[in-house]
């Protein structure tokens, strides 16, 4: 057992035996929770008739819930607990902070030393010269404030033509108004009634279902990529600001580019002076083995959005990462008249300084390269070859998604969300928590999955998809 097992095995225990018991029954939690709360991306009637799963405590990788059930964690939260439940130094980092100065401000010409810590250990461990972090409180308020950081960073250059943000198709860059319109999710442009102007958008770089007859993934990264070469021109490359894209997609089915697309996107973007946004919000902090996903793909860009894994989720924050080239402009502009209540809340900088400690000294992000990363995606990938409900499996690092398809024919099914939910539900009953997205099926386990919850994770995965062949005649 190494020193890490061995701390978790001691929390574990520990876990067990400061076991508060639930305040109320299932049951009860069940008719107040249907009485008054909305959660978020649900159809609340087929729920409430349903019943939701009330979560009360987790360790390591595991939940449990109010009936007692012990739940596998495939998801990480929602993409974000990187270093596990539980951990006692993010747990602390909070509660010191919280009797030192639970908030003050960064507006009234203030700052705090839990912000200042934070930021300087960012711009060490970012790659490349990124000198300067905004705050906010999530991912969504992240690519809000990317947006503000365009347009300020062009009237600065003295080029306020440029306002056009290039995205992508079933790309997800949040859910405020400008969040939802830079990305690419019909079904949540279709609620809207209205948007933010000047976002335009390009196909998605996702090989299955999408690539022409013979194609190669590399010529098919390639075509992808010029498209936004095409947008440009058609847009006029004076017209356009920034492209935005997640280096894998999360939220649209972990669609993982061609080798080649990255490496074009960045020539097109240099070509015509464009600045470059890596939405890093479920990339970031170690999902491929590289703290940054924009590492695994090869390419830098200009902006980084941040959220989740900054703090492993033990409490919110997002921020934005700043280029020193474009940092040195933005300072020229004079006031930028953006900011919230809680830019650089002292609570959320402390708990993502504890984080990121974490992260590093325990050389997480590196045994993901060498180790859990490699080791998930071949007992994933061995689990599933041949299966006749799998067009494919893609993936790196910790995340993967599995394409839920007529392998026979290489096609997606007419109902392959329904087959995605009946392999949810399979899950559920197994205790695996695993997400349809579409007709895709995802997994982002805690970076701190061992060999034998990596096991547990694909051999629950893989009786659910048989469960769900069984359902929808494929098995
Ligand atoms: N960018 C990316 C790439 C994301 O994945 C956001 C921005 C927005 O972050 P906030 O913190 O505002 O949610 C996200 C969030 C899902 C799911 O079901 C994914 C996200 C959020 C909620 C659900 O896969 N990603």
């Amino acid at each position: 057992m190494n020193r890490m097992t061995a701390d978790f095995a001691q929390l574990n225990s520990g876990m067990e035996k400061a076991r508060v018991p639930a305040a109320r029954t299932t049951a009860e939690y069940r008719v107040l929770d249907a009485a008054h709360h909305i959660h978020p991306f649900t159809d609340m009637d087929s729920l409430n008739f349903k019943g939701s799963r009330v979560i009360t405590e987790a360790q390591g990788v595991y939940l449990k819930d109010s009936d007692g059930n012990r739940i596998i964690d495939g998801m990480a939260g929602l993409w974000c607990v990187n270093v596990g439940y539980g951990r006692k130094e993010l747990i602390d980092a909070a509660t010191r902070q919280l009797h030192a100065l639970p908030f003050y401000n960064t507006f009234f010409q203030s700052t705090h030393p839990p912000v200042i810590e934070l930021s300087a250990l960012l711009a060490e461990l970012v790659p490349g010269d990124f000198s300067h972090f905004f705050y906010c409180n999530s991912g969504s308020e992240g690519n809000d404030t990317v947006l503000r950081i365009v347009h300020q960073y062009w009237i600065a250059r003295g080029k306020p033509s440029r306002k056009y943000v290039i995205s992508r198709e079933n790309a997800y860059h949040g859910s405020t108004i400008a969040g939802a319109t830079l990305g690419g999710m019909v079904g949540m442009h279709n609620q809207m009634l209205s948007r933010v102007e000047f976002i335009e958008y390009i196909g998605q770089p996702c090989y299955f279902g999408e690539a022409g007859a013979g194609m190669t993934p590399e010529e098919f990264g390639l075509l992808r990529a010029r498209e936004l070469e095409a947008k440009i021109l058609e847009l006029g490359a004076e017209n356009v600001g920034a492209f935005i894209g997640e280096p894998f997609q999360g939220a649209g089915g972990v669609i993982v580019p061609p080798s080649t697309y990255w490496p074009e996107i960045e020539r097109i973007c240099r070509k015509y002076d464009v600045l470059l946004v890596a939405d890093e919000v479920i990339g970031g902090f170690g999902r491929t083995g590289e703290w940054f996903a924009h590492q695994h793909f090869g390419f830098e860009p200009d902006l980084i959005t941040m959220a989740k894994g900054l703090t492993s989720g033990y409490v919110p924050m997002g921020a934005v990462g700043v280029h020193a080239r474009i940092a040195t402009e933005l300072a020229k502009g004079g006031v930028f008249t953006h900011g919230v209540t809680y830019s650089g809340h002292p609570v959320a900088a402390a708990v993502a300084v504890a984080n990121l400690h974490v992260l590093r000294d325990e050389r997480i992000i590196e045994r993901v390269k060498a180790d859990t990363g490699p080791y998930f995606q071949r007992k994933l990938r061995e689990a599933l070859a041949g299966h006749p409900l799998v067009g494919e499996v893609a993936g790196v690092g910790l995340v993967a998604g599995i394409q839920i398809a007529d392998a026979a024919r290489g096609k997606a099914l007419d109902n392959g969300y329904e087959a995605a939910i009946a392999c949810r539900d399979a899950s559920y009953d197994l205790n695996l928590i695993m997400r349809p997205t579409g007709d895709r099926m995802t997994l982002s386990p805690p970076l701190i999955v061992s060999h034998g919850e990596i096991d547990e994770i694909v051999t629950k995965a893989k009786a659910a998809v048989d469960a769900a062949a069984r359902q929808s005649g494929f098995a």
